[in-house]
């Protein structure tokens, strides 16, 4: 049999963009609480506060915070073995720097995971999915700040107490590396909650961030360890492999160049310290980081277990600018790849992409991984008998799942599971919106907010049932 005997194959969702009941509950505001959706290629606007009058589709997104029983029974009817969802750190500590947790909330996730084990299904948990407090944002500038790293550290140690014998896989911080590429105010697909200022060099503060982020990741997953020598701690990594646009070797450096930029974080979370092409950009940039001799013990004692990440995309780059050093940058060496179609989103569909990045992980750090999202944005379109034909989904599913088992069966990688992306409909991160769905269950709800939160089981769900039923054989 291709993969492992406990294989975990489930779903992945992260609590901003499912659970609602933003203001319940004892919870603070978070960065997603105060962004609108976008719409129809219209960006999310971060709102300075929580506006009225306004639609901030996280604050209802789909009401899990009341219904997760009945969406855990599907998921049980589905077979999952497990499920990947995120703490809200606003449930914890609603500003994020008080010194005592809230009790109301670390008792909403001990019925969560409580709910989840009553089906056998493991609970899968990252720290910080894209929800830092806002009150961190104003008070502190994000993750710009080192005293987030305390707040983090001890954010992650309250939950590994509270939750040490009902949780064994972690991660720390959703995608980290997605902030190497999104510098704008504010960035949704960030944990750094940082606002630039004008005039500032965004990527040395970016840079900064990260570097803050990595010790706190580091902090937690020793403290982690300490607590409970069972867990599993992870990191989370974005991963769109980027390929040469062609085999001039100009266009095969260009990918070198991209592939430091975009993932050198992985090397930090796994070796413990920063790869040495990292360390000269800062020198020739002028980055003078603040980076101490403890940071550097502290990276070094808090290596992860395992490689959690997702993986929707690849993309292609070419040498076409002046660029000795080959210095990528996202916005300008990008090309389109004309062997791979794109979603309506733009979004290239790429399996062999899927196993390429198992392989490239793999020949890099010797890992167990874990594949913690995948899946296909889509307008589904609810028939008058109430049916979801999402055989698009399906068959995007199906190509990813064969390209990871041949990664395993043939290349032999180290793969621990498989969670596709929002198993149940949400809000979108990126747009904000209802519309681009990726569940096996339908929420009735559109972009405007209006529906019943009703859910319904598309043809999708009969077939991942079927799929975890045959262990993978049956696609
Ligand atoms: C990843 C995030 C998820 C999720 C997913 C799909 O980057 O970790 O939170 O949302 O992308 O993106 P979107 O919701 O924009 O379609």
């Amino acid at each position: 049999m291709a993969l492992r005997e406990d294989f975990l194959w489930g779903g992945a969702v992260a609590a901003h963009q499912l659970e609602g009941g933003w203001n319940e509950g004892g919870k603070g505001v978070s960065v997603a609480d105060v962004m609108t959706a976008g719409a129809n290629g219209v960006a999310r606007r971060i709102t300075d506060g929580v506006l009225t009058g306004e639609n901030y589709p996280n604050h209802e997104a789909i009401d899990f915070y009341h219904r997760y029983k009945g969406d855990i029974a599907l998921f049980a009817e589905m077979g999952f073995k497990c499920f990947r969802t995120s703490i809200a750190w606003t449930r914890i500590f609603p500003n994020g720097d008080e010194l005592e947790p809230n009790e109301e909330g670390l008792k909403f996730y001990d019925d969560l995971f409580d709910e989840c084990l009553k089906y056998g299904i493991e609970p899968v948990v990252t720290l910080s999915h894209f929800e830092l407090p806002y009150h961190l944002v104003t008070e502190y500038g994000g993750f710009r700040n080192r005293k987030c790293i305390e707040f983090f550290v001890r954010f992650a140690e309250v939950c590994f107490k509270r939750y040490k014998d009902k949780v064994k896989y972690w991660m720390t911080f959703n995608e980290i590396n997605n902030q190497a590429n999104y510098q704008e105010d504010f960035a949704p697909f960030t944990n750094s909650g940082i606002k630039y200022e004008e005039g500032e060099n965004r990527e040395e503060i970016m840079y900064q961030a990260a570097h803050y982020e990595l010790v706190a990741s580091a902090k937690a997953v020793k403290i982690g360890h300490e607590i409970n020598p069972h867990f599993q701690i992870g990191c989370m990594i974005a991963m769109c492999p980027i390929y040469p646009h062609s085999c001039d070797p100009k266009d095969m450096m260009m990918s070198v160049g991209a592939m430091h930029k975009r993932y050198w974080f992985t090397d930090v979370h796994v070796r413990g310290y920063y790869p040495s092409f990292m360390v000269k950009f800062f020198e020739r940039q002028g980055y003078d980081l603040d980076i101490t001799e403890q940071d550097e013990e502290d990276l070094l004692d808090g290596t992860v277990d395992y490689i959690g990440f997702s993986y929707y995309m690849s993309f292609c780059t070419k040498y076409q600018r002046e660029n000795p050093n080959y210095d990528y940058d996202e916005t300008a060496d990008l090309v389109t790849n004309e062997y791979v179609k794109a979603s309506d989103w733009g979004w290239q569909i790429d399996p062999e992409g899927l196993r390429y990045s198992l392989n490239w992980f793999y020949d890099h750090y010797q890992l167990p991984m874990f594949i913690v999202e995948n899946g296909f944005g889509a307008i589904d379109v609810k028939e008058a008998d109430g049916t979801v034909n999402d055989q698009y989904r399906i068959d995007y599913l199906r190509a990813h799942i064969e390209a990871m088992k041949a990664a395993v069966d043939i290349d032999g990688v180290d793969l621990m599971g498989y969670t596709p992306w929002g198993c149940i409909d949400l809000v979108s991160a990126g747009t904000g919106e209802m519309k681009k769905r990726y569940g096996f269950i339908y929420v009735d709800k559109d972009n405007e907010g209006n529906g019943t939160l009703e859910r319904s089981k598309k043809k999708s769900f009969e077939w991942y049932k079927k799929v975890i039923a045959s262990h993978g054989e049956d696609l």
